[in-house]
């Protein structure tokens, strides 16, 4: 196949439906679940609302439209480095700056469903990634690596979604190594299937939330509460994750997109 016609045949194919949209995206509402950051952190994001506007009503007789209370960093959302401080010098590093060539590239799904389903605490370090590779081939530039844990199966209750107790939430996520290694093969970005990038204990770690600290700090992204990654093949999808152009924001809502040949 030239060059010149690979547009096409992507686009044929989109067609007939032999390459298939996955959405890995939950679904955005007043049920959504809310990161509670502990209470030294004042501050949490507010729930989802959808305030009517009108309904083909007096308010509005032929049309329905809605306005809303929305988070950057609530349900299926975009990291960009700017949230972090590590990232905060980054010119390119807001929603309305960042590079948007990075953002549909090769995804990498490494499961971890069975492991993080026998303890929530489950940390993917560099040797599980590195024989993720041996099995499946290697991770390169440019790619987002996704951790598949099923945790979307919990996404219905904010509970069962954090996973907390007395100890705090208990959800699981990369260790500093396996980011470490990740980054330097110059990932795109990292994506969770939890509340946010780091595992429910990540503020523990060290350097605290390894993720946004690591991630950021290269100027990279973080996914998180991505859904239905068990719908993906372990390589060969590509994912678009596109934030919304908000000025000099931190995150955004996306609509996480995976194309996969069937
Ligand atoms: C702010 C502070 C800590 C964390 C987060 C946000 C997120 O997880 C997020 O949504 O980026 S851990
Ligand atoms: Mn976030």
């Amino acid at each position: 196949m030239t060059s010149s016609n690979l547009l096409e045949n992507l686009g044929l194919k989109l067609l007939t439906g032999e390459i298939e949209i996955v959405d890995c995206t939950a679904i955005l509402g007043p049920d959504t679940p809310i990161l509670q950051l502990p209470p030294d952190f004042a501050k949490n994001t507010p729930k989802v609302e959808i305030h009517k506007i009108s309904e083909y009503d007096q308010d509005g007789p032929f049309f329905a439209w809605n306005w809303m209370v929305l988070g950057e960093h609530t349900g299926t959302h975009f990291d960009a480095p700017h949230h972090w401080i590590t990232g905060k010098d980054f010119e390119d590093g807001y929603t309305d700056t960042l590079s948007i060539q990075r953002l549909i590239a090769p995804v990498n799904v490494i499961d971890c469903s069975e492991a993080s389903n026998d303890n929530p605490d489950f940390l993917l370090t560099s040797d599980f990634v590195k024989s993720w590779e041996e099995a499946n081939g290697s991770i390169n530039k440019g790619e987002w690596v996704l951790m598949r844990t099923d945790w979307d199966k919990r996404a219905h209750n904010q509970d069962l979604f954090l996973n907390a107790n007395e100890t705090g939430p208990h959800s699981p996520g990369p260790t500093v190594d396996c980011l470490e290694y990740l980054l330097s093969k110059e990932i795109v970005g990292w994506g969770s299937q939890c509340i946010g990038t780091d595992a429910g204990q990540a503020g523990g770690m060290n350097p605290p939330f390894p993720a946004h600290n690591l991630l950021h700090k290269n100027n990279c992204f973080g996914l998180a509460s991505l859904a239905n990654l068990d719908k993906l093949p372990p390589k060969g999808a590509i994912l678009i994750a596109a934030p919304l152009k908000i000025e000099r924001g931190t995150g955004s809502p996306i609509r996480a997109l995976a194309l996969v040949q069937k």
